[in-house]
């Protein structure tokens, strides 16, 4: 059966439901049925075989939360599309990256954000596609399609520095959905207010599909905003919210009555993409009287392990293998470690990806005997609860967006002046870490200026909140820069006075 058997329970089996409330591409705020959704993407299908695309044709999105990518999801799913979600927040830089490598038919975006894709890359307003789309029938077109038929191509940088795209398939999708449907225990009933990006699985590959297997109602918001997220708690009272630490943390601001009622109305609150700290647990569970579900997954494989549903949700642990996932914690030569001894997580299941687009290097690289290689660290307790003590790349995670210290540190040695640069991660309270740089350089180099002209090429979220000058970078004695060395170094001059 393909996914979009699946979503059939909604589409076609709850044809009459409320399904969600968004706002379209004009601001407009539209409330819809899954019967409105089947015929909405079903123009949209139209018009994309109208405008050329076929099965397997690559289908950039450049898009913010709207009905319309729901749409333009639906449509691809349905003909077997594939789908490149790419970060609102990239510049023309990383976007390029990622068109040179997906080779997109197209990359889909608002009329207004056009100017921003890098020169030669063929876009299509998302206005002029939506304006054919309501001319078009709103009868169902389908391409058969199976487990192992490519869905998306999600971009990360797995271990090492270079943006892969995954290729996760409709079999991935489908085994994480109906795990985390049922795991879960998510019905008709619910109501879920998304809040995190569809650019990302999180967002993507969860929230999205616990509400079309499920049929229950969401609440799309363009983005998360913390001076918001209470009075859409209060206005749409969710019985679930899926959410990243630093959109707990910026929860904890919500005054302590107010708190207590949202929480009373909601089942049930999961966190991941990043370590969620225990005392920010601790704080919420006071505050809104719900402990929260921590889960942890990746790009490459969905969701791997989950805290229970039922049981103890164990502050600093992840909890256990979600129902079709087998994880093994293994040592430098991968073999299996005791448990409570430290090792790398690796993972197999229908939820794993088939690996990286047209990169059979990396994805020889990324598995051993059919096992994916996490580069997450951990370790297992005598009861089964496994903790994530770190990772084996620089990896920094900030807010929930990932970062590569190795991209940052090309950018900046490419600046005038700049002869070699480090990108380390350091602790925020709200982000979890944000990156800071470390910079050997000529003393003509003005930092703010570094940072306002890095500021022009990269995602927000990337660029440094520090630039500290040095000497010197520290080297091992082969050689190699020595990140997680450089805050100690002495006798620097800092553009913050933070780091
Ligand atoms: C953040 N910004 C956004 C945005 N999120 N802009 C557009 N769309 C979004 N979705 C920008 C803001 O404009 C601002 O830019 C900066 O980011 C910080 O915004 P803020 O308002 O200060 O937000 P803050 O309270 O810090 O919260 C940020 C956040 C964001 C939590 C809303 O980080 C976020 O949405 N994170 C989710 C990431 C995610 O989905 N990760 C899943 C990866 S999948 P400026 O220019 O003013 O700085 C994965 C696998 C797994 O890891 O296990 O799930
Ligand atoms: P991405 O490549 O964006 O999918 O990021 C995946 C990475 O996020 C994982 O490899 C982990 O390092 C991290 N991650 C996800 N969930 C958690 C969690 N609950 N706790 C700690 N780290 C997490």
């Amino acid at each position: 059966m393909s996914l979009l058997g699946l979503y059939d329970r909604s589409l076609l089996g709850r044809a009459a439901t409320p399904a969600l409330d968004a706002s379209s591409l004009s601001g407009e705020p539209l409330a819809l049925t899954f019967g409105a959704l089947e015929e909405r993407s079903n123009r949209v299908a139209h018009a994309l075989r109208a405008r050329g695309v076929q099965a397997g044709d690559r289908l950039a999105f450049y898009l913010t939360n709207r009905v319309e990518i729901i749409d333009l999801w639906l449509a691809c799913i349905k003909t077997g599309i594939i789908v490149v979600p790419v970060n609102v927040l990239y510049r023309e830089r990383e976007i390029a990256h990622i068109v040179s490598d997906a080779a997109p038919f197209a990359v889909i975006t608002t009329a207004a954000q056009q100017g921003d894709l890098p020169a030669g890359v063929t876009s299509w307003s998302l206005e002029a596609l939506s304006a054919e789309a309501a001319q078009q029938s709103a009868v169902r077109i389908t391409v058969p399609c199976v487990a192992n038929t490519p869905a998306a191509l999600v971009y990360t940088s797995g271990t090492t520095g270079a943006s892969k795209g995954a290729v996760l398939t409709h079999g991935n999708f489908a085994a994480n959905a109906l795990a985390l449907t049922a795991s879960w225990e998510f019905t008709g009933n619910d109501r879920y207010l998304a809040v995190l990006p569809l650019f990302h699985v999180h967002g993507l590959a969860n929230g999205l599909h616990v509400w079309l297997l499920s049929g229950c109602h969401m609440r799309l918001a363009e983005r998360f905003e913390h001076e918001r997220a209470a009075d859409w708690f209060e206005a749409y009272q969710p019985t679930v919210f899926f959410g990243v630490p630093t959109m707990f943390v910026r929860l904890l601001d919500v005054a302590p009555a107010r708190a207590a009622a949202i929480g009373a109305r909601t089942r049930l609150f999961v966190s991941g993409s990043a370590p969620l700290p225990a005392p920010v647990m601790e704080a919420f569970r006071e505050r809104f009287g719900h402990v929260i579900l921590e889960r942890y997954g990746m790009t490459e494989t969905l969701m791997n392990v989950s805290n229970p549903f039922y049981g103890e949700r164990r502050p600093g642990t992840v909890g256990f293998p979600m129902p079709m996932t087998v994880v093994r914690i293994v040592d430098e030569g991968g073999a299996d470690v005791p448990d409570g001894t430290s090792g790398e997580l690796w993972v197999r299941g229908p939820n794993v990806c088939d690996g990286y687009w047209r990169r059979p290097d990396a994805t020889a690289a990324a598995f051993t005997d059919g096992w994916f290689r996490t580069g997450d660290v951990g370790v297992r307790a005598a009861d089964g609860y496994i903790t994530l003590e770190g990772r084996r790349s620089d990896l920094i995670i900030s807010g929930g967006f990932n970062i590569y210290p190795r991209e940052i540190e090309e950018l900046l040695a490419e600046q005038e002046g700049v002869r070699e640069a480090a990108v380390v991660g350091v602790k925020d309270a709200v982000r979890g870490e944000v990156p800071v740089a470390y910079l050997v350089c000529d003393a003509t180099v003005n930092l703010e200026a570094l940072s306002q002209q890095v500021r022009t090429q990269l995602a927000s979220f990337k660029v440094p909140r520090g630039f500290v000058r040095v000497e010197a970078l520290p080297r091992t004695a082969l050689g190699k820069v020595q990140r997680q060395q450089c805050r100690v170094i002495k006798n620097c001059e800092k553009k913050s006075a933070d780091y």
